[in-house]
């Protein structure tokens, strides 16, 4: 080999990746205007969730519901046996959230908030509080609505969008155990404890923590509940980042991580691959029952839970595919690419960079605009109108009203959640994306702010109108 030649010989350490799947149906996506898409923003109340589908171009308004199913689960959607009661797939899916998550009882819901909602009546009474790693907005609405408030014990890390802790969704267990005795443990139902905790940026929690956090409430007799949402995206992070780990498969360290709780509950929508579906688990016999007897009021009969069969077949396929290691790793390299490309470019983003999505700090992005003038808002709109890619604001919009005195509630973090969609988009869309958000950073000086013109009760962020002050 001449020296010219190894001179030229590429950087291994910089090996390139690819995604273990191949693209066999498209969907074809629409490029628009910049005035139309100002039009259209307008129109929806510069409220990204209340655009059409069809006027955007790359959505990464969420990365729930919106994956891509393969083969084998379309193929099982054929295999659907829709009986009312008993149904083959019911059973498949029971058998698979046994195997993979290791919970005893099983109750199958239309999504997650009908998890949660089961969870929250069953469990709350009124006046008890819920201790957990950051509020997520439908888990609190619903803890708030059987009579509980919510009571946040996350690591103070995870407020800073700066803090570079590997494990930002842990929980604090001295502000736990204050809590605790504060209230008296009466009141304490169970920890409400999220893997990768949506609202902190995709944070994931450590097996070191939920095994203290386990021993802590035994101590107390305090039920842990898990929202096991993203709770493979965690386990991948484990592996990563934990010691005695590396080694170790993300199913088994799923496995290690649910066995610390004691129970669940789960939006399939996203780490199971599927478009709708969601799940109770249990380990209490009695605890089940209620849910099992609650389920046919709200949901459905204790063997589909507002389901179709065919639907329940591939959730339960997905989850086969979601705990695959080649997967989650090129799920989360994905977010990784997008994040790796903002931070090269200084856009100001949460750190370190989350499992299903890149936050940005809209804080940062926008010193200019004050807190109630929805800077995450403005800046959600504003990537729209760029290149028609949307996003969703995870701030003060999110937070909502405290229900005592009616006031905004101000979070720390101000962010816009860029969430990746499992299996959709390719490294053309997340470029096509970093580059959109850096020209809107180059131009942020000339954003403004919004005001509320319309604000519905509950979960307002999903409804609201606003226009620019
Ligand atoms: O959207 P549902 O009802 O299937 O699930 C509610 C839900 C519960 N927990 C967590 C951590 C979530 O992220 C969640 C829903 N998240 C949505 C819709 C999202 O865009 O993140």
């Amino acid at each position: 080999m001449t020296t010219e030649n190894s001179l030229r010989k590429r950087d291994s350490s910089k090996k390139s990746w690819a995604e273990p799947w191949k693209v066999k149906m498209v969907e074809p996506t629409r490029w628009t205007t910049r005035q139309y898409r100002a039009e259209r923003i307008q129109e929806a109340g510069f409220n990204t969730f209340l655009l059409k589908s069809e006027d955007v171009y790359i959505d990464l308004l969420t990365d729930s519901g919106t994956s891509a199913m393969s083969d084998y689960q379309w193929a099982g959607l054929m295999l659907g046996d829709e009986a009312y009661a008993g149904s083959r797939n019911f059973y498949h899916l029971e058998a698979n959230i046994q195997k993979f998550y290791g919970y005893k009882y099983i109750v199958p819901t239309h999504q997650g908030r009908g998890a949660e909602h089961l969870v929250s009546q069953i469990y709350i009474k009124k006046g008890d509080v819920v201790p957990g790693n950051m509020y997520f907005t439908t888990t609190r609405i619903h803890q708030e609505l059987a009579g509980g408030s919510f009571e946040d014990v996350i690591v103070d890390e995870a407020h800073d969008p700066q803090s570079e802790r590997p494990f930002k969704g842990d929980v604090d267990l001295g502000k736990l155990e204050d809590l605790i005795k504060g209230v008296g443990r009466d009141r304490i139902p169970y920890v409400s404890l999220a893997a990768t905790v949506n609202m902190a940026g995709g944070q994931p929690v450590s097996m070191q923590n939920v095994r203290e956090l386990r021993a802590l409430c035994d101590g107390y007799g305090v039920p842990v509940l898990l929202d096991a949402t993203r709770a493979i995206e965690n386990a991948y992070f484990i592996q990563q980042r934990e010691e005695g780990y590396r080694d170790k498969k993300v199913a088994d360290i799923l496995l290690e991580f649910c066995s610390y709780t004691h129970g669940s509950w789960m939006s399939a929508k996203k780490d199971s691959l599927v478009n709708i579906g969601g799940w109770l688990a249990l380990n209490d016999w009695n605890k089940f029952e209620e849910a099992r007897n609650l389920v046919v009021v709200y949901e459905g009969l204790h063997t589909y839970g507002g389901l179709a069969g065919r639907d329940m077949e591939a959730m339960a396929r997905g989850i086969e595919e979601s705990v695959d290691d080649g997967h989650i790793r090129a799920r989360v390299g994905q977010v990784e690419y997008l994040g790796g490309k903002l931070l090269d470019w200084e856009v100001p983003i949460v750190l370190p960079i989350g499992g299903h999505a890149v936050f940005l700090d809209a804080k940062r992005f926008y010193p200019h605009i004050p807190q109630d003038r929805f800077p995450a808002q403005t800046l959600a709109a504003q990537i729209y109108i760029e290149a028609g890619v949307r996003t969703m604001e995870r701030g003060i919009l999110s937070a909502g009203r405290d229900p005592e005195t009616g006031r905004h509630r101000y979070p720390k973090l101000e962010l816009v959640r860029v969430a990746i969609p499992r299996r959709v988009y390719t490294q053309a869309h997340m470029d096509v994306t970093a580059e959109a958000i850096e020209e809107v950073f180059w131009n942020r000086d000339r954003a403004k702010g919004l005001k509320l013109v319309y604000e519905p009760k509950y979960l307002r962020f999903f409804q609201a109108r606003l226009e620019p002050v």
